[in-house]
């Protein structure tokens, strides 16, 4: 499936961008011919409703580096991104939004930070942004928990212009809306060479945006997951049943020393005591804590196709 003389896969992931689709095709092609590359152009159409997919499909029946994939519904930014990952040949993968926000013109340089400098990945930073405060103002507070968070010192991990290594997006897999956290990933997946460039944006020329605050809240849970899963994913009885533990010795020894309190003394009324029913409470706690944790051994043994998607057409060219 890899293809060593080919440069550089460009990934597109997209929904209703019909208008913005020519000028950005015609863009990049411009910007490969100007330095000589050898690319793909990885179009994944998530189950637009517009007439994105027909556009697609009369660009690319004249052009040979045009692959694209179709979702029969919409998946989500994540989805499409793994599999456009899945499906790329080139040395490096560059993505990129569809709707013109991000300049094509940047790719030569990603290119040279990948090949040249030895950087696993080089995430965009659109220092100056032309979007809504609506957008900025959370995107800012969001930067700054994922960077707490993480220790990866991005300004802006959720630029959609990013470029990678081959290995890098081979080895991941992106679901539910953590495309934003690639370089939590990646660095979780071994890869430690993680740089920013500061890049171009634009204001969106066409269309509209597709992020609201519902996807928002989403991404932050979906924080929480890849931190829990990229620390205790392998390994999730060492999170619960250190815990289970802690909680079941701690209602042992109250019950302990309330049971040999009883003994001492016999008049001594145990169930009367707050204390009785703390240790009670933690003894149980403890075991489903444990329990918990067996369950989730199990579940990470067995869980292999969460990256399922019912792709309704594709369409494939020799290059
Ligand atoms: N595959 C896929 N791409 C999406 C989806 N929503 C947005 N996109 C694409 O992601 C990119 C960024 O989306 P956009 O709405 O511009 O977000 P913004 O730049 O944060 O306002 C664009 O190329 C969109 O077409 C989706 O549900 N699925
Ligand atoms: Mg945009």
């Amino acid at each position: 499936m890899t293809d060593n003389s080919l440069d550089i896969s460009v990934v597109i992931p997209l929904y209703n961008e019909e208008e913005s689709l020519p000028e950005l095709i015609e863009w990049i092609e411009q910007v490969m011919r100007q330095h000589g590359f050898r690319y793909e152009l990885i179009l994944v159409d998530d189950g637009s409703n517009d007439g994105s997919w027909h556009v697609i499909r009369r660009l690319a029946s004249s052009r040979p580096h045009i692959r694209a994939i179709r979702f029969r519904r919409n998946y989500g930014k994540s989805a499409a991104l793994n599999e456009g990952f899945r499906i790329a040949r080139g040395r490096v993968v560059i993505t990129m939004d569809a709707d013109l926000q991000d300049s094509p013109d940047e790719i030569p340089e990603l290119y040279h930070m990948i090949e040249e400098e030895g950087y696993d990945l080089v995430s965009g930073w659109k220092k100056v942004r032309h979007d809504p405060l609506s957008k900025t103002i959370p995107s800012r507070f969001f930067n700054a928990v994922t960077r707490a968070i993480s220790h990866i010192p991005l300004h802006d991990f959720n630029c959609g212009l990013k470029a990678y290594k081959r290995d890098v997006v081979k080895s991941i897999e992106v679901y539910g809306e953590m495309h934003r956290y690639i370089p939590l990933l990646a660095k979780w997946a071994g890869f430690k060479n993680i740089g920013e460039k500061v890049v171009a944006h634009r204001p969106r020329k066409y269309g509209t945006t597709k992020f609201g605050l519902e996807r928002f809240i989403n991404g932050f849970l979906d924080l929480l997951t890849i931190t829990f899963v990229g620390k205790f994913g392998k390994r999730p009885m060492h999170f619960f049943g250190t815990l289970g533990i802690l909680f079941f010795l701690m209602g042992f020894v109250i019950l302990t020393y309330l049971s040999i309190a009883k003994l001492v003394y016999e008049a001594y009324g145990i169930a009367e005591r707050p204390l009785f029913f703390f240790g009670i409470l933690t003894l149980i706690i403890g075991t489903q804590l444990f329990v918990t944790g067996f369950l989730a051994e199990l579940v990470s043994r067995s869980a292999t196709n969460r990256n399922h998607y019912l792709i309704s057409e594709t369409i494939e060219s020799e290059s």
